[in-house]
């Protein structure tokens, strides 16, 4: 077991390979060990298992070789693909509904947290129907989150927001019927339809896949996104620092993993507590040092800016320093190895979600209600751990980012508190300074060793394309350095010389993956600002996702395509084995939503296919 493994992330090879990591074994020694080639039906998404006949292996154009009940090629990779869009979009939407729930306890002040932004949620409450004026802000919160809450068990009509999108993207919609009804509706039906022996028409599976992650999209991650920066602030430019370098040898280290903000959000402020901090100093830390992994790490850096130990690949790697007292998860791309690692450290693997919860893992239940309290049993574990700390290795690898690129922040850096629009980004853009705008979203993974992102991005901004980034993939970038204003260096001239008027880096952090919502709403204002078009899919923006690994992207995608921005996947993607359902979601779906789903490898074809149509759609405006 153990040993230094070949992988190319350079900071995560070196924690491997030094003395306390030794005889540990993580993802990368299993890559290794197994080999990094998926199974080849399942990964072409028609090997079938929604029946007791089956698992049918199925071949497209093999008579033999389709399903016992006669089920084709296109007809399996469509219910495959429609059941990971549910998943994804299931997975967003109960972190919404958690969020909710948390929002409608503080308004009743019932919990630890507040109603931060105000104006925010008076805006809201106008999206979603609710007069605000004269009621005070308590009663409006309620109000709101009520609505909201009720968002996921409609079963008729339309989601609220997705009167937010343009225009004439709700009237394509509808007339499709894609309009999504209720958030959880949408996710029952796409699971009633894909079992076995109900919709059988790949290209009308692929419609409720449509109408289901634009129920996350536009529904359960915008409400996330919206009601988070409500309850704990919308997000405005912050400088902070990620990488595992983050890690402090003299004090207590919690790292917090996963997605929802309401538990980070809760050990932030215990965290800080100067009772806590006097009980570190007594066992001989300095006191306690908070770092984020994964998602949770994008939302509290973006809030508050505590820094960000490391994306989904270096989640066994912060254990393998040695350095950590506790671990604290949630929920969503969380590995099941942690608690088998930490074993051979001090450190405590936490489980706090009563969805979640892990062999081997101590589970503290979280409850809003006593959000506090939870936080601070928590972190006094944490600091119990401390003093039976052994080897440590931290690594020197640390990097500045400037994150907390809400659509708020990006409105105001275009024309102050006064003049806030998107008119200066559109103008740079019809004039030709700005090529356009690419989206770099998604996991990282451990099939694919290459910095994809890093290279990708560097490509996009030489080229002038203005790149905004969320999830790991930002802290990718971060990583590399390319979330500081200093690196607009990097960018093409008529790109450099925009950022360099308004100081800000050439990749915009926008978030976690459910703030994915944000870049859903800054395109919409893109297309109501004028000049570029009638609709998302007239802009020249494009969006890509080059080491996905969760179901969530897949739902972020078809969200993406729906709503007519198209994106680029990689290195694989999940329909391949049918050429038929592989070209709905390639081909046709570019006449229908105006926009298509793109397959690439490296990132040098990420970049090509994201120039081009950038390009295109620039020709088709006319500049
Ligand atoms: O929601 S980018 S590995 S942490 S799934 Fe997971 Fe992927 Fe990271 Fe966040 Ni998003
Ligand atoms: Fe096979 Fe059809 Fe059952 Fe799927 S639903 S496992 S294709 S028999």
């Amino acid at each position: 077991n153990g040993g230094c493994p070949s992988i190319q992330c350079l900071v995560n090879r070196e924690v491997l390979c030094q003395e306390p990591a030794q005889g540990v074994t993580t993802a990368a020694h299993r890559v290794e060990k197994r080999g990094a080639t998926p199974c080849l039906f399942g990964q072409g998404g028609t090997c079938c298992r929604n029946c007791n006949m089956g698992p049918c292996q199925i071949i497209e154009g093999v008579e033999e070789m389709i399903g016992i009940c006669g089920a084709t090629a296109s007809t399996v990779a469509a219910r495959n693909f429609a059941r990971i869009v549910a998943a994804g979009t299931a997975s967003h939407s109960d972190h919404a509904r958690e969020t909710v729930l948390a929002f409608i306890a503080t308004a009743k002040g019932e919990t630890p947290y507040e109603i931060k932004d105000t104006l925010k949620l008076r805006r809201m409450a106008a999206w979603l129907g609710i007069d605000p004026a004269e009621k005070d802000i308590q009663q409006l919160a309620l109000e709101v989150g009520e609505t909201a809450l009720a968002e996921f068990g409609k079963q008729e009509g339309s989601l609220h927001f997705i009167r937010r999108a343009p225009q004439k993207r709700q009237e394509i919609w509808q007339e499709l019927g894609v309009v999504p009804r209720g958030i959880d509706r949408e996710v029952v039906e796409t699971m009633h339809r894909t079992h076995m022996g109900v919709d059988q028409d790949f290209r009308h599976i692929f419609r409720q896949a449509a109408r289901c992650a634009l129920a996350d999209g536009w529904g359960g991650s915008m409400l996330a996104t919206e009601l988070q920066d409500i309850m704990f602030g919308t997000p405005v430019p912050i400088r902070t620092v990620v990488n595992l370098g983050v890690l402090k040898e003299d004090m207590v280290n919690i790292t917090v993993h996963g997605h929802e903000p309401v538990l980070a959000e809760a050990l932030a402020m215990a965290a800080q507590d100067p009772e806590i901090i006097a009980e570190a100093k007594k066992v001989g830390a300095k006191g306690i040092n908070l770092a984020g992994i994964c998602c949770t790490g994008n939302e509290i850096l973006m809030r508050r800016g505590i820094p960000i130990a490391g994306s989904f690949v270096q989640q066994e790697i912060a254990l393998t320093t040695g350095a950590v007292e506790a671990m604290v998860v949630d929920v969503q791309c969380v590995m099941q190895s942690l608690p088998e690692i930490a074993r051979c450290f001090h450190t405590e693997v936490i489980t706090t979600s009563d969805r979640a919860e892990i062999v081997g893992a101590t589970h503290v239940p979280f409850d809003h209600h006593r959000a506090l309290e939870v936080a601070k049993d928590i972190v006094r574990r944490a600091i119990a751990r401390f003093p039976k700390r052994g080897k440590v290795y931290i690594p020197k690898a640390k990097m500045d980012v400037v994150a907390g690129f809400s659509h708020e922040t990006i409105l105001y850096i275009q024309g102050g508190r006064f003049r806030a629009s998107y008119k200066p980004l559109n103008d740079n853009i019809i004039n030709g300074r700005i090529l356009g705008v690419a989206a770099i979203v998604g996991c990282d993974n451990f099939r694919i060793q290459d910095e994809v992102h890093v290279e990708l991005a560097k490509e996009l901004i030489a080229n002038n394309v203005l790149v905004l980034t969320t999830g790991c993939a930002a802290t990718g970038l971060g990583r590399a350095g390319l979330l500081s204003p200093e690196a607009a260096e990097l960018a093409g001239e008529g790109l450099r010389e925009v950022l360099e008027a308004v100081g800000c880096p050439p990749v915009l952090h926008m978030g976690s993956c459910v703030d994915n919502s944000r870049i859903l709403i800054a395109a919409t204002e893109m297309v109501r600002t004028g000049g570029l078009g009638e609709d998302i899919s007239d802009l020249p923006a494009i969006g890509c996702a080059p080491q996905w690994m969760s179901e969530k992207a897949i739902a972020i995608g078809q969200y993406f395509v729906a709503s007519g921005a198209s994106v680029v996947f990689g290195p694989t993607f999940p329909t391949t084995k049918s050429q038929e359902a592989t070209d709905h979601l390639f081909k046709e779906m570019e006449e229908i939503y105006g926009a298509r789903w793109f397959l690439a490898k490296e990132a040098k074809d990420f970049a090509s296919i994201m120039i081009d149509q950038i390009r295109q759609k620039r020709k088709a405006l006319g500049l």
